[in-house]
């Protein structure tokens, strides 16, 4: 061994400390706590899931589902996508009808196509479509004049580009020759965001998404979030990996599932942790525009699952798949007014509201605000309902929105309401519980 090679065997171990040390010493800074109490308090956001994949109309994973390699996709996709209907202000508004207090949108989906007029790559909506415009700075305008927060999902799988080698689980079909520099894919990456978190105004954050591709790769997220947040420290960074948050990430999100719940599938692996939670859903079965996907979720059903994230203490991002025209279909676009109509009337029981005090139960949740808890009552028939005793004694207990007062028994086991079957409604029946101070 040369003396160079021994002193730097000898040096190693204190180097990769301090480097893992690095990635662990992650404090927030004040304008990050800031921002995440405005999250955790918006608890509505609009997900929009665009790119030249709507050209096909079969979801955002067309390109991988159907083989499609490189150069077919270059040939077939981008050419084809002139969204001449798209008009931000429009989309801008109907989220804040709905009730929406930000918007994540996909500057790049696994596909790798930036819909943003990257520098660092020419493969983006600017350079290489018939529309020639830079859809996500029209949109980060249209937000800025209605006090939209905007957020970028980012993909950090990638089937297009040549360097992201060696490949994860999916992607393979793309053509792609078997070599690349994955460091120079990294590098790539954190270009791209510089460029996102420097060209766009004030970003609510970045949410991350396809580290699940290659789980036991160096992602260097210590380096690309310490990036995120020396450029804008109030961007929240959340990461779509199924798993307990990262060191450098601020809020913990959960795919088609509520906190604790694996219907879906996602979360086997997934713990609870301590930040700000975030829920996101379709409101049919698919996240990219699907011309064959009919399976709408009722506007009932949409009320439901803002009201359950809430009572486990989570916001919900609720996604669109715009066409690839701009337009939002039809059967979003009226599900989502109904849903506002709703919060126009009750979403002070969700708004700035924390889940619980009690625990989810099949029959409901409750959030609370200052000493007033809300009972919301979303699937119950009977007369009278038991509920735990909330943590301080119950002073009144009113219908919501209503002067009716609701009757109730308390005792030291819990409390017994007793609700008038007529006046129960099939959407939520909120219950104002008034506690003592
Ligand atoms: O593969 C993606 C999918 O296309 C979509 O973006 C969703 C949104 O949560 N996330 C991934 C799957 O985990």
């Amino acid at each position: 061994m040369t003396r160079r090679a021994a002193v730097l065997a000898l040096l190693l171990p204190a180097l990769l400390a301090a480097l893992a040390s690095a990635q662990e010493a992650y404090t927030p800074t004040p304008e990050n706590l800031k921002a995440r109490q405005w999250f955790q308090e918006a608890r509505f956001g609009l997900f929009v899931h665009w790119g030249v994949y709507a050209v096909a109309g079969e979801g955002e994973w067309v390109m991988h589902q159907k083989r499609i390699t490189v150069p077919e996709y270059e040939r077939d996709m981008p050419p084809a996508f002139n969204p001449v209907k798209y008009d931000p202000a429009a989309w801008v508004a109907m989220a804040k009808a709905a009730g929406m207090k930000y918007i994540t949108i996909t500057s790049k989906h696994h596909d790798g196509f930036a819909m943003y007029d990257s520098k660092v790559s020419d493969y983006d909506v600017v350079d290489r479509t018939p529309y020639g415009k830079d859809v996500l700075k029209m949109l980060a305008e249209a937000c800025r004049k209605e006090g939209i927060k905007l957020f970028f999902y980012h993909s950090q799988l990638d089937w297009h580009h040549p360097d992201y080698f060696p490949r994860g689980g999916t992607g393979r079909f793309a053509g792609r020759d078997e070599k690349g520099d994955w460091n120079r894919y990294l590098d790539y990456m954190d270009a791209q965001l510089t460029e996102l978190l420097t060209g766009y105004g004030e970003i609510g954050g970045i949410w991350f998404d396809g580290w699940w591709d290659k789980p036991d790769a160096d992602w260097r997220l210590g380096k690309t979030y310490k990036l995120i947040h020396d450029l804008q420290p109030a961007a929240l960074v959340g990461s779509n990996h199924h798993r307990l948050p990262n060191p450098g990430e601020d809020f913990q999100m959960f795919e088609k599932d509520l906190p604790g719940a694996n219907t879906a599938g996602f979360n086997d692996k997934v713990q609870i942790g301590t930040l700000p939670f975030e829920m996101c859903d379709t409101i049919n079965r698919s996240w990219g525009y699907n011309k064959n996907d009919g399976s709408y979720k009722s506007t009932r059903e949409i009320v439901q699952l803002i009201v359950k994230a809430a009572g486990y203490d989570a916001n919900l991002l609720l996604n669109v798949g715009p066409k690839p025209d701009g337009t939002i279909q039809p059967e979003f676009v009226k599900r989502l007014a109904e849903v506002g109509d709703w919060l126009k009337a009750n979403g002070e029981t969700i708004y700035g509201t924390r889940g619980g005090p009690l625990p989810p139960r099949s029959w409901g949740v409750t959030t609370q605000k200052g000493n007033r808890v809300f009972v919301h009552v979303l699937d119950w028939k009977d007369a009278v309902l038991a509920i735990p005793r909330p943590p301080k004694p119950v002073k009144s207990a009113s219908l919501f929105g209503t002067a009716k007062p609701v009757r109730f028994t308390a005792d030291k086991e819990g409390l017994l309401l007793r609700l008038d079957p007529a006046s129960l409604d099939p959407v939520d029946t909120i219950v104002t519980l008034e506690l003592s101070e």
